[in-house]
């Protein structure tokens, strides 16, 4: 849930990049730090293996501006992808605001994909959410392989609800800040819902 400081006039939110194994989670947060002026972002906190899969999250903290006087700050996080760190996965999804799903477009993993969103759901309902109430946006990425599968095709296994939905291109930063300012705004719009 949003935190908000009314005395220190600041909204928190806690936006959580899910998606399987290796699909670019981490490489989104990595374009976004390094595009990012240093007076937006704090420290980018990564905790990863010898082999660069993240261990138990990568931590990324932006304040980007201010709606209706209160001062705006994201923390994003990425979730480990691989199978087995189910248990870090979620943990990181407490408190949740919004979810970025990244996609691995590569025809190989359709399968890996498939699981991770039913993995996203099961974890949020054990907490209490629904991932059709919660602010989501999906990301279709390594837009640019060849054995990349059709986004129509994604679509349809991936987002058949059509949230909003984002090609990217992760290592060169096509389709980062796009999705990121997507799920910013749906959570954001949320907080003024709430407020009134
Ligand atoms: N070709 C291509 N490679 C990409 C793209 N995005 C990420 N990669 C590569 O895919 C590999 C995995 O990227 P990560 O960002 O570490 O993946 P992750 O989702 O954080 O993986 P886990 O931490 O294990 O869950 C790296 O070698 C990236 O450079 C992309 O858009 N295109
Ligand atoms: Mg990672």
């Amino acid at each position: 849930m949003s935190f908000i400081n009314y005395s220190s006039r600041e909204i928190n939110c806690k936006i959580v990049y899910y998606g399987p194994g290796l699909c670019g989670k981490t490489t989104n947060l990595q374009h976004i730090y390094q595009k990012t002026n240093p007076d937006v972002k704090g420290k980018m906190i990564s905790l990863a293996t010898e082999t660069e899969r993240t261990l138990f999250f990568d931590f990324l903290p932006l304040a980007l501006g201010e709606i209706r006087g209160f001062k705006t700050r994201f923390h994003l996080y990425t979730v480990p992808g691989q199978v087995f760190y189910d248990a870090s996965r979620k943990l990181i999804l407490k408190g949740v605001d919004g979810v970025v799903f990244v996609a691995d477009s590569q025809i190989e993993r359709v399968e890996a994909n498939l699981e991770s969103v039913e993995n996203l759901r099961t974890n949020l309902a054990e907490q209490g959410y629904d991932l059709d109430k919660l602010p989501y946006v999906v990301q279709y990425n390594k837009r640019d392989l060849p054995n990349a599968a059709s986004v129509a095709e994604l679509r349809r296994l991936l987002n058949p609800r059509t949230v909003p939905e984002f090609e990217a291109t992760a290592t060169n930063g096509v389709g980062v800040f796009d999705t990121l300012k997507s799920v910013a705004k749906l959570v954001l719009q949320v907080f003024m819902l709430g407020s009134g």
